[in-house]
C-alpha cells in the first residue's frame, strides 16, 4: 500500500484493509482515491457498529430524513433521476468488438476518458465509504463478491437491506481478484441535496475490469452498484462460463391439500405482473427480482436469489390488494421509502388507499396541489415509480431456503408478457426450444398508466433488454445449451394476465392468476393434463374449473375459457411478424430461426385444417 492512500485511512480503516490481504483491492482504492479526492475513507465490515455508522450518517448528511414510525426514514432524489436511465447507461466497447444494435456502447477508451474527467475530484471534501458485498447467499457457489466505493450514505445503506453482507467473503477469497466493484458519486448536490449535474449522468458498464462507474444519480436503479450495474456485470460473466443470469424471480408454489412446495422462477417486464406473481396469496418468495441459475449435479436446475431484499414499487399498495406489504409498510421496522409524499413524519403514495394531503415534501421539494414544475406540467403527490426498500426477512412469506446456498431446485420458468388482445393466460412450450423462444418473444404493450402512447407493444426477450451486454445472439445461445445441459428441465410457461374484451374490461380479475400459476405447477408433476394448440399446451376446462372452485371459491364459466383460450391466429402472426422483425439484424442460433418458421406453420395450418381464424380449444380434442 502506498503512503498516499494510507493518509486517507485511519487506524481502524488500514486494519479493515490490511485483513483483505488483496492487492486487487487496495489497487482499486488507491486508484479511486486518486481519481474522486475524498477527505477521507471509511472501510465498512460486517459488524454491526460499522453497519449502524452507515444508518447514522444517511441522517447526518440529510440523504436520509426521519420518519414518525421507529426505523423509517425518506429519501428522495433527484426530480428528473426517478428511474433508470438508459441513454446514459452505456457499455464501454474495446476497438474491434461489436456487440449488436440492441445494446447501447461507447467506445472505451473515448468513455473512460470523459467519465475519468467528470469523476477528477468528485468526491472533495466527501467521505468515501467502502463496502463489501456478497451477491447471492454467503459460502455459495452460486455467489459473487462485490466491492461498492460511495460517498453516499443512502447508496451504501440501501445495499445493507437489499444485499448479504460480504466483508468475509473478500477474507474468504484470499487475494483472489475474481469480484466486481462499482465506484459511484452522486456529485455536487445542491440545497434539497439533489445531484446538481444530473445533466451529467453517466453509468458506463467495463466488462473488461469486471466494474461500473456511475456518476451523478441517486435513483437506486442507476446509483446501486449490486443491483442492476451487476446485473450487467453478471449476465457478461454467465455468458462466457455456463450458466444464467436472469431478471426473474423465485417464489416456492404451494398447491393446496398437497405437502410439496414446488419453485419457480419467473421473467415480466416491468408492469406485467412480476412482484405480485412472486407475492401470491399462500406462497413464499425467495426473491423478486434477479436470480443466478446453473445446471446443479444431479442434472436439475438450481436458482439463487442475488438479493436479500426488495426494492418495490410502491404506488397502489393497499391494504386491499396487498395486505402484507402493506402491513410491513406501516410498522416498525428498518425500511427507506423513496420519492413518495411525506407530511407529518408520515408517507403517503399513489393507490395507497387513502386521501393525501395537500401540501408536504416529495421528490420536487416543497409540495401545494396544483404546483407546475418548470415545464409546466402538475407535480405529482408521489412519483408513481416510488419505492421502498426492506428486507425480504421482514415479509411473513419469506421462503425458509432463502439463505441456502445451494439455492433451490427450478421446475418451471414464467415469462410474462402483457397484451390485451393476442396471448392466452398460461401455456406451456412444447419443448425447451420453443420455450426459449416463448421468453424470446415477451412483449409488454404501454397503458394508460404510462406515458406515452397506449397500446404500444415493447419486446424484452427474457424481460431482460436493457440489461444484456452481450451479443443478443449469444445470449439465445446460451439459454439454448443451458437447458440441453440440464437432464431434468424446467418446463417453461407463458403467462398474460391483461386479456380486454371488445369494450376494453380486462376478462380476469388480478387473484385469477394464481389458478393459472397453480395449473403449472401442477403440469410439473403431472397431475394435469393439456390440449396441444398451435401456441403451446393449453388447460383443459374442467382441470381450470375445479382450480378455481377450490381455490378462489369461483365459478369460471366456459364461456370466458372458451374467450381467454382462443388461439388468435391473425394476432399471434402479427406478433410473430413483429418478434421476428427484430430478430433480424444478427446471426441468430439455427435451432431459434427454426422456432419461428415452426411457430408460423402451425399456425398456418390450423387456420387452414379450421376454415377460422379464431380456434376454439374444444376443436383442438
Ligand atoms: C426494474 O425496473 O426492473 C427494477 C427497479 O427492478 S430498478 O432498480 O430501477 O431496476
Ligand atoms: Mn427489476
Amino acid at each position: 500500500m502506498t503512503d498516499h492512500l494510507r493518509r486517507f485511512l485511519d487506524d481502524a480503516a488500514l486494519a479493515k484493509i490490511i485483513s483483505l490481504n488483496n492487492r486487487h483491492v487496495t489497487d482499486i482504492l488507491e486508484w479511486a482515491v486518486r481519481l474522486c479526492k475524498p477527505k477521507k475513507i471509511t472501510v465498512v465490515s460486517d459488524d454491526p457498529e460499522d453497519i449502524d455508522y452507515v444508518r447514522q450518517l444517511a441522517l447526518q448528511t440529510g440523504e436520509e430524513l426521519p420518519l414518525a414510525i421507529e426505523g423509517h426514514t425518506i429519501h428522495f432524489d433527484n426530480y428528473r433521476d426517478q428511474a433508470r436511465d438508459k441513454d446514459h447507461t452505456r457499455v464501454l466497447l474495446p476497438a474491434g468488438k461489436k456487440l449488436g444494435k440492441h445494446i447501447n456502447t461507447i467506445d472505451r477508451d473515448k468513455g473512460l476518458q470523459e467519465i475519468f474527467g467528470l469523476m477528477d475530484g468528485i468526491m472533495q471534501g466527501k467521505e468515501m465509504l467502502v463496502r463489501f458485498f456478497s451477491l447471492g447467499p454467503r459460502n455459495s457457489g452460486f455467489s459473487i463478491p462485490a466491492m461498492q466505493i460511495t460517498n453516499s450514505a443512502y447508496v451504501a445503506h440501501s445495499e445493507d437491506l437489499l444485499y448479504r453482507p460480504g466483508y468475509g467473503e473478500f477474507i474468504k477469497l484470499n487475494g483472489n481478484p475474481d469480484f466486481f466493484y462499482f465506484v459511484h458519486s452522486a456529485g455536487e448536490l445542491d440545497d434539497q441535496g439533489h445531484s446538481k449535474n444530473d445533466h451529467l449522468r453517466r453509468i458506463y458498464i467495463d466488462l473488461e475490469e469486471n466494474r461500473v462507474l456511475s456518476i451523478n444519480n441517486q435513483y437506486a436503479g442507476n446509483s446501486l452498484g449490486l443491483k442492476k450495474l451487476a446485473l450487467r456485470l453478471a449476465i457478461n460473466k454467465a455468458n462466457y462460463e455456463d450458466w444464467l443470469t436472469e431478471h426473474m424471480f423465485i417464489m416456492g408454489i404451494h398447491p393446496p391439500g398437497k405437502s410439496r412446495t414446488t419453485y419457480f422462477t419467473g421473467a415480466f417486464p416491468s408492469a406485467c405482473g412480476k412482484t405480485s406473481t412472486a407475492m401470491i396469496p399462500g406462497q413464499t418468495i425467495v426473491g423478486d427480482d434477479i436470480a443466478y441459475l446453473r445446471v446443479w449435479d444431479d442434472g436439475s436446475c438450481h436458482a439463487v436469489n442475488i438479493e436479500s431484499g426488495i426494492f418495490g414499487i410502491i404506488s397502489d399498495v393497499n391494504p386491499v390488494d396487498d395486505p402484507l406489504i402493506y402491513n410491513c409498510l406501516t410498522t416498525p421496522r428498518e425500511l427507506i421509502f423513496s420519492n413518495v409524499l411525506i407530511n407529518n413524519g408520515k408517507p403517503y403514495w399513489i393507490g395507497m388507499g387513502q386521501e393525501a394531503p395537500e401540501t408536504g415534501l416529495n421528490h420536487f421539494g416543497r409540495y401545494e396541489r396544483g404546483k407546475k414544475d418548470e415545464n409546466g406540467n402538475e407535480i405529482p403527490v408521489a412519483h408513481k415509480n416510488a419505492r421502498y426498500t426492506i428486507r425480504l426477512s421482514e415479509l411473513d412469506n419469506v421462503d425458509p431456503e432463502m439463505e441456502n446456498p445451494d439455492g433451490v431446485q427450478i421446475d418451471g420458468i414464467i415469462y410474462g408478457g402483457r397484451d390485451s388482445d393476442t396471448n392466452v393466460p398460461v401455456c406451456q412450450s412444447l419443448d425447451w426450444n420453443h420455450g426459449v423462444f416463448l421468453g424470446a418473444c415477451l412483449e409488454s404493450e404501454t397503458t394508460a398508466a404510462t406515458l406515452g402512447q397506449e397500446g404500444v407493444r415493447k419486446h424484452s426477450p427474457m424481460a431482460n433488454l436493457d440489461f444484456v451486454v452481450v451479443p443478443l445472439h449469444r445470449y439465445i445461445q446460451n439459454h439454448l445449451d443451458f437447458g440441453h445441459r440440464l437432464k431434468k428441465k424446467p418446463l417453461i410457461f407463458s403467462t398474460n394476465y391483461f386479456l380486454k374484451d371488445d369494450s376494453g374490461n380486462y376478462l380476469t380479475s388480478k387473484i385469477d392468476k394464481k389458478v393459472w400459476i397453480l395449473w403449472a405447477e401442477g403440469r410439473a408433476h403431472g397431475d394435469f393434463q393439456a390440449i396441444e394448440a398451435p401456441v403451446g399446451y393449453i388447460p383443459y376446462y374442467t382441470d381450470l374449473k375445479i382450480l378455481f372452485e377450490t381455490v378462489l371459491k369461483k365459478s369460471f364459466s366456459l364461456e370466458l375459457y372458451r374467450q381467454l383460450f382462443a388461439i388468435r391466429i391473425d394476432k399471434l402472426l402479427q406478433k410473430l411478424a413483429r418478434i421476428e422483425e427484430i430478430y433480424s439484424d444478427e446471426q441468430f442460433p439455427e435451432q431459434f430461426v427454426a422456432a419461428f418458421h415452426v411457430q408460423r406453420l402451425r399456425l398456418l395450418s390450423a387456420q387452414e385444417k379450421y376454415k377460422s381464424d379464431i380456434i376454439y380449444p374444444e376443436m383442438l380434442i
